[in-house]
Order: C-alpha cells, then structure tokens, then sequence
C-alpha cells in the first residue's frame, strides 16, 4: 500500500507535463492519493482535464488565483465534490514579463512588485484561507515551490526573488498558525527545470549547463525528483516537519565555490 494511501490532495498549478505540478501529481497518484486539480484558464481546460484522467481523477474545475471571488467559487465547487481533504499543493508564480529580464532596479515597477507579490506569495495564503475549513480535523499538509532567488541575487530573477522571500515567509507564518489544527506547511526550493514558466526566460539554458558543472551531483533535478520529496512531506511519513524549507536541487545550494574535477 502507497504512503498516501486514503489522503486526497488538491493540486494548484498543473499546465503541462513539464509542469511541477505533473511531477508531484504523480508520485502523490503512485502513492496512493486521490486527487483534484484546477486549471487557470479556459485553454488549459482540455490539457488538465485529460491529465486528471490519466490519474484517475475526474475533478478539473477553474480557477484564477488574482481574485477572492475565483478562489471562493472554487472552493464551493470543489466541497460538491469532496466533503473535505488532506493536502494542498500551490505551485503557482507569475510576475510580468518585463519584470524578468535586466537590471534589478531598470526591471522592478510599483505594478509588477504587486502581481508578483499577489499571485506568487498572497495566493498561497488565499488559498489556505479557502482550504481550511475542509482541510481541519485531519493529519493535513500544504506545500508551495520556491526557489534560491528567495535567499540569493541570481541574475534576471529580480522582484520574483523577493516575492520568493515572501512566500517562505509565508510558510513560516502559515505553519505556526494552523500548526494547532494539525496542518503542516512546508517548501520546496526546486532547482532550475525547463518548464512552461521557464520557457520564456533568457538564458535558462546556461542556467541549467551551470548548475551542472556546480551542484555537487553534477546534474539539475527532475519533476520526479521534487514530486517524491513533495509526495514525502505532504505524507505522515514528515509528520514532524514544518515550517521547513526543503532544497532539491542536486545541492547546488551549499556549495561555496567550485573548481572543476580533473576528468571535466
Ligand atoms: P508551470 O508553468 O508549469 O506552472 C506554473 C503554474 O502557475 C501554471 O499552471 C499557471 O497556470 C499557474 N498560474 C500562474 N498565474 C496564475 C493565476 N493567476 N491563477 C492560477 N494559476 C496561475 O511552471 P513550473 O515551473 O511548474 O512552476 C510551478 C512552481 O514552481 C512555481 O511556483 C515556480 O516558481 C516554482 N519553481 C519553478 C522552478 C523552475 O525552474 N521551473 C524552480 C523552482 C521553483
Ligand atoms: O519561479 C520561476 C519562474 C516564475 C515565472 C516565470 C515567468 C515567465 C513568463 C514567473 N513569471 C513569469 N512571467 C512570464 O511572463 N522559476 C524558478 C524559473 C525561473 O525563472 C527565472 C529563473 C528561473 C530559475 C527567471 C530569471 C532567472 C532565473
């Protein structure tokens, strides 16, 4: 039997089968969970809705994270389905293009500090706020994805680290609070992986070839790699952890400086 098994987990944020989401989505179906999804807009209705299925889930219902109004609908939509559940995955960021590429300071507006702030951290919080009801009296968890531009100045990245920052806050704030109740809340910060929101990012492929000279397994990771780290803190298994920040990403983090190994 899967360590998820009798656990249903609601995932926010699947667009792709590049998607984070597709990753975690799996490990929590392999491991036995029964799962819901949303999609952002009309376009993706037909992807996700074919994607749940796979998983042997037929609840795909709309959602936009921008609005109290959306994320209330959603939540009355989604107790029609399911009467309450176990674990709530956030894996949704977004900041305006022209926040992303150039100078900190050339780059960062009044407008794209706000969204990046709303839909990448406050969502999160929104979210809870609407799952939390459905979610009390059991042994639940939430998990959101964050990144080192959170902790680091990495190049490009610029107001979405801050918004990065906030939602690890976030994190900590949201664990102490519904620690009581018996939700745990914790992070994965994932290392690079070529997605849908990462499609239009300049320069993502010598990200990706850095982080492999760099990280000490020489390698970038995998939706697999962070859904099975996702499907294990989301489980009883971390029935210990929260508020926890948990890095996957080949180690890239805790390297100092790195000279090349002689057959490189
Ligand atoms: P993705 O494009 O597959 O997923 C991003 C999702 O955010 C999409 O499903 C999109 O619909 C959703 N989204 C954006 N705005 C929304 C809104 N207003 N309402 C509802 N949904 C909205 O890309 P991904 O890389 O899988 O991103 C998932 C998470 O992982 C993000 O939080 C991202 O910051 C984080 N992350 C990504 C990487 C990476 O390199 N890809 C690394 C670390 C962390
Ligand atoms: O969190 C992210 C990506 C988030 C993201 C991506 C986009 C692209 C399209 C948020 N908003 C948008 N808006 C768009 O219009 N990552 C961790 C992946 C990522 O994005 C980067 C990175 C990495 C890593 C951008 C610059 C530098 C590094």
């Amino acid at each position: 039997m899967g360590f998820l098994a009798g656990k249903r987990a609601l995932v926010v944020g699947l667009a792709s089968q590049r998607s984070i989401a597709w990753g975690i989505a799996q490990a929590m179906h392999r491991e036995g969970a029964e799962l819901a999804f949303n999609y952002q807009t009309d376009k993706l209705r037909g992807r996700v809705e074919k994607m749940a299925t796979e998983l042997g889930s037929s609840i795909a219902l709309p959602l936009d994270v921008a609005t109290d109004e959306g994320i209330d609908g959603f939540f009355d939509a989604l107790s029609g389905h399911w009467d309450g559940f176990d674990i709530l995955v956030h894996s949704v960021a977004f900041a305006p293009q022209d926040q992303l590429g150039g100078g900190y300071l050339d780059c960062v507006t009044r407008e794209g500090f706000r969204v990046a702030h709303d839909i990448s951290s406050y969502s999160f919080a929104a979210l809870a706020k609407g799952a939390r009801g459905l979610m009390a009296g059991r042994e639940g968890a939430m998990l959101t994805l964050s990144y080192l531009g959170a902790v680091r100045a990495v190049p490009n990245y610029n107001v979405m680290g801050l918004a990065k920052a906030s939602l690890e806050a976030n994190v900590r704030f949201m664990a102490a609070d519904l620690g009581p109740s018996g939700t745990r809340v914790n992070a994965i910060s994932a290392g690079p992986i070529k997605t849908l929101a990462a499609a239009g990012v300049g320069g993502f492929r010598r990200m990706l070839h850095h982080v492999e000279e760099a990280s000490p397994l020489r390698r970038n990771v995998t939706i697999e790699n962070v859904g099975n780290a996702a499907a294990f803190l989301c489980s009883d298994l971390a029935a210990g952890i929260t508020g926890e920040i948990l890095y996957v990403d080949a180690g890239y983090n805790i390297v100092g400086m790195h000279f090349e190994t002689p057959d490189e």
